[in-house]
């Protein structure tokens, strides 16, 4: 390999000097104008992470729910995983080295991994539909070819599209085909034989609108939706040809804010959903007669997802172990619903689709997703292969309910959390199960919360255990969380820093709106007290 070469190149994408960046819970992220020697940097690394693995890797480049003139990159193993962490190390160290350190510090990575020089190495590459992402996405293949390495630019995708991509291309073709196509015809075969097996007597009204942030959603679901015209209507918003990208809308704005998206259309009781940026989020809701606004958010999802997948096995009669797993985002009645009424284990993580990716794989059907709408279900390649069997073996009930469940193993996105897949799973099962998106709703009414962010001056003074839950310092910290906590009914808070941006998070609930702000109020001020806020003392917004 001619590091010569390299650090010549490496000039044309010069690091700011004194710029450090992170590899953060997704990647790097930040004004896109910062990102150019990142990108280069990380169309190297992906070069060497492929030759170790001798597998396809991919490259995203999008700042998912990020304002536009942000952007982002991050990486996608083998198996359409997130970056393994030691990896996420590297990618810390290559992008923080200055320019003259660069060569150095990509050879140190190569002997630590001990990558064979030799090795072809082969990179797949994708991208959102911000302004800056064309050149970006140049950039990373600049960096790719120049260690010899060989790719494929599909240019504009879902990022759940290229985690498919790449999960295809490494498991020689049992997954799927790898292009476009291919993605579309496996979810729309899967949604069509599934929506098959619905009575003609349930809802025959089967249409959703779907703000797509206007991002690379919009863009996909057209694409797609002649595929399955015929099951589900599907009526786009925010699609990208006037507003700019999650600006007032998609499944951030929504989630965090408890309202519906500018530029969509709400009647009362019509179903709604938005997705985030790059499309792996997605959160339902709906406004009632009063004039109310409903979300359903990922514990909901979640709930759905399992209830049913529970009721398949049951029919089939085989003990199949399933498990939810959450982080500590997740509303209070949601766990208390999964554990207590549907008898289903529930495990909580820290927050990173990663985390709740790993927990899920060790069960034999494992369902995660964050409250904010990110996640999927999981099936061990076991149980994929014995459910298959018993489709065709399986007789009546048993056999619907075993097809039943290899169609929802085609249409999951197992790599990671998909928003059209996702999309599809749940009108499916609404549409089966003859549902409204009220009576889906009206399975638990979630508690009250609130979300606050306070600015320190370090973030990583706040350290936090189990699952995020506690804070371990600064000290007197969670001693002062518990007291305040103890004041309110069916309360809980916690804090944590964030992995994406320069601020502390807190979240609290409690047994009504207004108890939930208050200790939300309150303990965002012992963590401006505690852990070095800076700037204006937190406000009560109540
Ligand atoms: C990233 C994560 C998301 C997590 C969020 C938390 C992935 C693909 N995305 O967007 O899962 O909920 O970060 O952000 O892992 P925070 O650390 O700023 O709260
Ligand atoms: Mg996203």
């Amino acid at each position: 390999m001619d590091l010569e070469a390299v650090s010549k190149r490496s000039a044309f994408h010069a690091k700011p000097q004194g710029l450090i960046l992170q590899y953060g819970t997704a990647g790097f992220r930040t004004n896109a104008q910062h990102l150019d020697h990142i990108m280069f940097r990380m169309g190297l690394l992906a070069v060497l992470r492929s030759k170790q693995t001798r597998s396809t890797i991919g490259v995203m480049v999008t700042a998912s729910h990020n304002p536009e003139e942000d952007n982002g990159v991050k990486l996608i193993d083998p198996l359409g995983e997130m970056l393994a962490p030691s990896w996420e190390e590297h990618a810390t160290c290559l992008a923080s080295a200055e320019e003259q350190d660069m060569p150095g510090v990509l050879g140190a990575i190569m002997e630590k991994e001990a990558v064979d020089p030799q090795q072809a190495a082969f990179v797949v590459i994708g991208r959102d539909t911000r302004p800056s992402s064309e050149k970006l996405s140049q950039s990373v293949i600049d960096g790719v070819t120049v260690l010899g390495g060989q790719f494929h630019d599909y240019g504009l995708l879902t990022t759940p599209q290229l985690h498919y991509m790449v999960y295809c291309r490494n498991s020689g073709g049992r997954y799927g085909k790898a292009t476009i196509e291919g993605y579309c015809q496996k979810l729309s075969k899967a949604f069509v034989d599934l929506t098959k097996q619905v009575s003609c007597s349930g809802d025959e009204n089967r249409s959703v609108k779907v703000d797509c942030a206007n991002g690379i959603g919009a863009l996909k679901l057209k694409e797609m939706a002649h595929y399955f015209s015929q099951g589900l209507s599907v009526q786009l918003f925010n699609d990208g040809t006037e507003g700019r990208l999650n600006h007032l809308c998609g499944a951030d704005f929504v989630k965090s804010h408890q309202k519906p998206p500018q530029g969509m259309e709400m009647k009362s009781d019509e179903r709604c959903c938005s997705f985030d940026g790059d499309a792996d989020r997605i959160v339902y809701y709906y406004s009632d007669a009063d004039g109310h606004f409903h979300l359903l958010d990922g514990d909901k999802i979640a709930t759905l997802i399992s209830s049913f997948l529970k009721e398949l096995l049951l029919e089939i009669g085989e003990s199949l172990s399933i498990g939810v797993v959450q982080t500590a985002y997740a509303n209070g009645s949601s766990t208390r619903y999964l554990e207590e009424v549907m008898k289903v284990p529930v495990y909580c993580t820290k927050t990173g689709v990663k985390h709740l990716h790993h927990k899920a794989q060790e069960f034999d059907i494992g369902v995660y997703f964050e409250a904010n709408g990110h996640g999927t279900a999981v099936f061990s390649e076991a149980v994929e292969v014995k459910i298959k069997r018993l489709a065709q073996e399986l007789e009546d009930e048993k056999g619907k309910a075993a097809k039943m469940l290899v169609s929802i193993i085609d249409l999951f996105n197992q790599a990671t959390g998909d928003a059209i897949s996702d999309m599809l799973v749940i009108e499916a099962i609404l549409a089966l199960k003859g549902l409204t998106v009220q009576q889906w709703d009206a399975l638990y009414v979630d508690l009250p919360n609130r979300q606050l962010k306070v600015k320190v001056a370090d973030r990583r003074v706040i350290s936090t255990t189990d699952a995020e839950r506690q804070a371990l310092t600064p000290p007197g910290l969670q001693e002062a969380i518990n007291d305040l906590v103890k004041k309110y009914k069916l309360a809980r808070a916690f804090v944590r820093p964030s992995g994406t941006e320069d601020i502390v998070r807190v979240y609290a609930e409690a047994d009504s709106q207004e108890s939930a702000d208050r200790l939300a109020y309150e303990v965002s001020l012992v963590v401006f007290q505690l852990a070095g806020g800076i700037g204006e003392k937190p406000q009560p917004s109540f």
